[in-house]
């Protein structure tokens, strides 16, 4: 008698758990967004979203320069904003002109485009 009502209980159980109210799949569509983009922003050494938007100011010297191309290679410091530590390597430009007063061995500041953007460069002036 008991084992018969256990039965029942635990049927009834599964049949709940079986069962999801009719509301469920209408609110898992808004949050399927968010929830997709989770795991990936964590897989990644991001900054925060903040950080993610704006420039980041640095500064380092020229040791190579491509006018026409835009590209621009520096001896940079540590970056620690996008985890960089001091290092030399090549950036592009949002716009080749903003080097054209620029020349090998200047010690120069410049505005990295964004953390999500970080090999490009927004502003680069003379130190
Ligand atoms: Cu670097």
């Amino acid at each position: 008698m008991q084992k018969t009502l256990w039965t029942a209980a635990l049927a009834l159980a599964v049949l709940a758990a079986c069962s999801p109210p009719a509301p469920t799949p209408v609110a898992e569509a808004p949050a399927a967004q968010p929830a997709a983009a989770t795991p990936a922003m964590a897989d990644m050494p991001m900054p925060d979203t903040a950080q993610a938007t704006g420039p980041i100011t640095s500064s380092g010297k020229i040791t190579a320069i491509d006018a026409i191309a835009g590209t621009v290679t520096l001896d940079h410091q540590a970056i620690p904003e996008v985890k960089w530590e001091a290092m030399s390597m090549a950036f592009t430009t949002t716009d080749p002109a903003i080097l054209k007063d620029l020349k090998v061995g200047d010690a120069v500041s410049f505005d990295l485009k964004s953390a999500a953007e970080p090999t490009k460069i927004s502003r680069i002036a003379k130190q």
